[in-house]
């Protein structure tokens, strides 16, 4: 167990169809910190880069095309174990997690894939993968002056040992 940040995008399809905010409960309510917020475009160049690891994958054009077709809402989130909580681990095809699987079809009712979501190719939200993935995106999309270290005063409610 670890106090842990994670990369959560809203992807353009997220945020047209007016899941920001039953996005960012899911993380809220859960407990978790918000700890940076923006809208933004990025350019092409950058959503290369953030995907650079599916750069030879026959769906790579269409996946930039796909976060260059409208606003992202990006974040970082804080908290316990948050990496693997916000999402299952590649390593592990059970687990749930709050973001549910990469293909809505097979995420559970309950994740917000497999609540909001159908196509792979508009699966309405993004986190991170491993915390090594976290801290590379983090500081892609983020300026170390951008991530907010404050005391969140429900703390003691969440954590036995906050
Ligand atoms: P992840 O978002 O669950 O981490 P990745 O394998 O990292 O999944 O793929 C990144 C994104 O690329 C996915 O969220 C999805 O939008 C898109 N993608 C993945 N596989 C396919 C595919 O087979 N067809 C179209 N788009 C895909
Ligand atoms: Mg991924």
């Amino acid at each position: 167990m670890s106090n842990e940040q994670t990369f959560i995008a809203i992807k353009p399809d997220g945020v047209q169809r007016g899941l920001i905010g039953p996005i960012i409960s899911r993380f809220e309510n859960r407990g978790f910190k918000l700890i940076a917020m923006k809208t933004c475009s990025p350019s092409k160049e950058h959503l290369e880069k953030h995907y650079q690891d599916l750069a030879e994958k026959p769906f790579f054009k269409g996946l930039v095309a796909y976060m260059l077709s409208g606003p992202i809402v990006a974040m970082v989130w804080e908290g316990r174990d948050v990496v693997k909580t916000g999402r299952k681990p590649e390593t592990d095809q059970f687990q749930p997690a709050i973001l549910g699987a990469t293909n809505p079809l097979n995420s559970a009712p309950g994740t917000i894939r497999g609540d909001y979501a159908i196509d792979v190719g508009r699966n309405v939200c993004h986190g991170s993968d491993s915390v090594e993935s976290a801290k590379k995106e983090i500081s892609l999309w983020f300026s170390p002056s951008e991530l907010l270290q404050w005391k969140h005063s429900q703390a003691s409610w969440i954590y036995e040992n906050a």
